[in-house]
């Protein structure tokens, strides 16, 4: 099937209301209503129905809706028509739901401390649901008319084991090895998109991860092999196998480095953004002005001139992306789980804690040494643009949201860091202390927090494990082991004993005594809101 035209392709069922919540009770954002829009709101400045499909993106997300679409929607406005995208839930519904009555349509709020400017965005043409029709994904990817896929699942999905190879026993490995004709992961439909292209004669896609993973497209690329690996052992007619050097030698897997902070859309920003456009919008995305894309220029099958429109190409993606997870994702972590158990529901409000913006400051001069000194990195510039970034008021980006899937977002943004400080012998004692918060945020899920106020993918295990009450240092090594944290590495005691006192501090006197043993003054202001809210 070939998405030729951005329209979008009907759904299973086009239900009239989209989230579970959400009622139309007025005309919505559609291609049919974009006209009666107040002129403050920018819509697409370009013919949708001209538009042809050249990426299909894996997990359309909040994330891919404020970021990747934004940036192809400039590029479709300047006239390069073959570049639309093909959306693909992996999982829920949810987002085909609310954009299918659409047309597809959105509207990005870019949210800054008093101002609201409205985008619709038209770059996503069609959506398709993995689950319901994993068919029709796979004609798409395996239309010559695709040559880019894009990826943002989450940390998670690139289902590694705890070293960080493929998790070859996961069930939905397990599942798409014994049925690459209908896969669940990401793994299984690009592989057999591939494999059904190279039967074809078609030209491989670039496959483009935009995950904060680090080396992202490197681990891809290296995971894709594994699978491919398994899956052309499997298979009997060695005609068909071969699949594995293909994905070696023949598919190029670019790296790069997204960054746009997008806190969840909540029903307050529905009901604020139906007012301003006078129609419903089902899921509109919320952002920040700020934005950021590095690319490495690999793409043999061709890519939009992304560097018109602010994307940096670049052969090395490596520094850029380093700096990214450990300055802004890892200070994210720390001010997630520290502000967690301060009692602050949002990055603005934890960031405005004395307490904890000194230990931002002092995680940052912990982990800037560890970036490359030669890539011309300026992260003096760069971590006073977070400090705004983090400051932003109207963002009221949730710290439990960040808080998710902490097992999977810490290796590279503070353990990472953190060895290479004990590697080189410099001075480290902040960066141990978000992984002992991370600790502590998670038993206290059920007692100070709500239960289930974040989640991650190790739950039933970590749950099962904090409920024993080990000594601190018998609960770190046991949460290493299970998050694979530090694997074998000569540092991994040291670190599990950094860790563990800061958890003695937290478990016996909270923040305010891990904070007074790195001398910041976390004397306790009471807590300036409830994080249950
Ligand atoms: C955040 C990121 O939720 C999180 O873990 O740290 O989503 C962060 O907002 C983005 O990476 C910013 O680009």
């Amino acid at each position: 099937m070939r998405q030729a035209q951005t329209g979008v392709t009907p759904p299973v069922t086009r239900p009239e209301a989209s989230k579970p919540g959400t009622v139309m009770t007025r005309s919505h954002l559609s291609d049919a209503t974009l006209s009666s829009l107040p002129t403050a709101a920018r819509i697409p400045a370009y013919d949708r129905g001209k538009v042809t499909s050249g990426i299909v993106h894996l997990g359309v997300g909040a994330f891919h809706r404020a970021h990747q679409a934004a940036y192809v929607d400039e590029c479709l406005a300047a006239g390069e028509t073959g570049w639309g995208i093909i959306g693909v839930s992996l999982r829920s519904p949810d987002t085909r739901d609310a954009l299918a009555p659409q047309d597809g349509l959105y509207t990005l709020a870019i949210r800054s401390s008093g101002e609201e400017e409205l985008r619709v965005i038209g770059s996503i043409g069609s959506m398709l649901v993995a689950p319901e029709n994993p068919e029709a994904v796979l004609a798409a990817l395996a239309d010559p008319g695709t040559r880019i896929v894009t990826l943002t699942i989450t940390e998670k999905a690139y289902l590694r084991a705890a070293g960080g190879r493929l998790d070859a026993a996961h069930p939905d490995i397990v599942h798409d090895l014994a049925n690459p004709g209908a896969p669940r992961t990401a793994h299984g439909f690009i592989a057999e998109a591939l494999a059904r292209r190279r039967a074809a004669g078609t030209q491989p896609f670039t496959v483009l991860c935009c995950d904060n993973l680090p080396a992202n497209g490197a681990t891809l690329h290296r995971l894709m092999i594994e699978f491919a690996g398994l899956r052309d052992a499997g298979l009997a007619q060695a005609a068909e196998a071969g699949l594995t050097r293909h994905v070696t030698d023949e598919v190029a897997f670019p790296s790069s480095m997204v960054d746009r902070i997008v806190p969840a859309t909540t029903d307050a920003d529905r009901t604020r953004i139906a007012a301003e456009l006078g129609v419903e919008d089902a899921w509109p995305v919320m952002t920040e002005p700020f934005r950021q894309w590095v690319i490495e220029d690999n793409f043999p099958g061709g890519r939009p001139a992304w560097e018109q429109f602010g994307v940096t190409m670049v052969g090395d993606v490596g520094p850029f992306e380093d700096m990214k997870l450990r300055l802004l994702n890892g200070a994210h972590s720390a001010i997630a789980y520290l502000g967690l158990l301060c009692g602050h529901a949002t990055v603005d409000r934890a960031f405005a804690d004395p307490a904890i913006r000194q230990f931002v400051d002092a995680l940052w001069a912990e982990a800037i040494p560890t970036l490359p000194e030669d890539a011309g990195l300026d992260t003096a510039a760069y971590t006073a643009e977070l400090a705004e970034r983090f400051s932003n008021t109207a963002l009221a980006h949730r710290t439990a949201q960040i808080a998710n899937d902490g097992s999977q977002k810490l290796p590279q943004r503070i353990i990472a860091s953190a060895i290479e400080c004990l590697e080189a012998g410099t001075e480290m004692v902040h960066l141990t202390l978000v992984v002992a918060a991370w600790i502590a945020a998670c038993a206290a899920r059920g007692k100070t927090l709500p239960e289930g106020h974040f989640t991650d993918p190790l739950d039933t295990q970590l749950t099962a494990l904090l409920s024993q009450q080990l000594p601190a240092n018998e609960t770190v090594t046991a949460v290493f082991d299970l998050a694979g944290f530090a694997g074998d590495h000569a540092e991994r005691q040291t670190l599990i004993q950094l860790v563990a006192v800061h958890l003695v501090h937290l478990r016996r006197d909270g923040t305010t005594l891990a904070f007074a043993a790195l001398g910041i003054d976390g004397e306790r202001r009471s807590a300036d809101e409830d994080p249950k809210r």
